[in-house]
């Protein structure tokens, strides 16, 4: 095994994460715009899962597929890896955003997140609420209690251009129809996506080439603990509080460890200590192209995380074992 830097976690696993992406995306790809969600999830799974057997790593997958009783492969609890090597927890989703696959739209990924153990958030499969920015706005910019005008007015004074030029991500679902009219209101332009925030997140990270500069809105808990995870390593921040509004999921979440139902969560809170993240496109998006099936070899795109250096990788990978992906 290669030489462990101090407090942090093995540096080859930053390449060895990326295989495990790559060849998730490359499953789910094969299905692009088939119009059947579940088909494509599931190669995503079986193929995350297996290349993640391959790991030197002794992982329990903390942000997963589902609780144990809901989903058969890489539900939280699992364990994975070979079982020898270091101790990590696992965020992942090998097909963020089945929808968007299924009808070949933009910004589908496989994402997964490494971290120490105990450095990541347990949360339940319930929705969060999210607002993030990119690096280089001072500190408490945002505030996930403030209204949402008076983040985006913040954020575009910040940056230093009308608010008009400032563009804001949500998902489009009816839940938003308040928060896209006050954000409307400002003359900010949103950019309504149909699923996928782990891509809006990041996507603020680098407004130049996304044209995201904000991300607000209601998601998906794992997905924003996957989120936190990649700005954790490029930088950005981001506020999430859960939204526990029954009895059984303040108990499903008092059984993973939260006790306060109404906390609100920094990037540091969601994913602490040193993380690894890698997501690889699997249709063409705003940061990453899509796999292609060239007739000779595959061609994946991934970006790969650390947190402890900062670095950003961006990976370009023509594959011509072609078998290894059907093995
Ligand atoms: C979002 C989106 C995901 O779930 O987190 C969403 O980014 C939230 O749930 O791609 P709803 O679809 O119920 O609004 C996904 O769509 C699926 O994981
Ligand atoms: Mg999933
Ligand atoms: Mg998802």
């Amino acid at each position: 095994m290669a030489k462990k830097i101090a407090g942090g976690l093995d540096r080859i696993l930053t390449m060895e994460l990326v295989r495990v992406t790559e060849r998730a995306a490359v499953a789910a790809a094969r299905l692009r715009g088939r119009g059947d969600e579940k088909a494509a999830d599931q190669v995503a799974v079986d193929a995350m899962r297996a290349e993640l057997n391959r790991l030197a790593i002794k992982g329990t997958v903390v942000i997963g597929e589902g609780e144990r009783d809901e989903a058969p492969m890489l539900y939280i609890g699992e364990e994975v890896g070979t079982g020898e090597g270091p101790e990590v927890d696992i965020a992942l989703d090998p097909l963020e955003g089945t929808t968007i696959c299924a009808k070949n739209l933009p910004n589908a990924l496989a994402v997964i997140a490494i971290a120490e153990k105990g450095s990541l958030l347990f949360a339940p499969d319930v929705y969060m609420d999210k607002i993030a920015v990119g690096p280089g706005y001072p500190a408490g910019i945002i505030d996930i209690d403030a209204a949402p005008e008076e983040n985006i007015r913040k954020v575009a004074e910040a940056k230093g251009v009308p608010v008009g030029e400032l563009t804001a991500c949500i998902l489009d679902r009816p839940r938003h129809a308040k928060l896209i009219e006050a954000v409307r209101g400002t003359g900010a332009a949103i950019r309504l996506i149909g699923d996928g925030d782990v891509a809006g997140v990041i996507h603020t990270t680098d407004p130049d080439e996304t044209g995201i500069d904000i991300y607000l809105g209601t998601g998906g808990a794992p997905e924003g603990v996957l989120a936190a995870a990649a700005l954790r390593c490029i930088g950005g921040q981001m506020q999430g509080r859960l939204l526990l509004d029954t009895p059984e999921k303040v108990a499903r979440a008092a059984k993973m460890g939260i006790s306060d139902p109404s906390k609100v969560y920094t990037i540091e809170e969601m994913a602490r200590g040193d993380v690894l993240f890698a997501a690889t496109g699997v249709t063409d998006g705003n940061m990453l192209a899509g796999v292609k099936f060239g007739r000779n070899f595959i061609t994946t795109d991934t970006i790969v995380l650390r947190s402890s250096s900062r670095t950003v990788r961006s990976i370009k990978a023509r594959h011509q074992d072609l078998e290894k992906f059907d093995a």
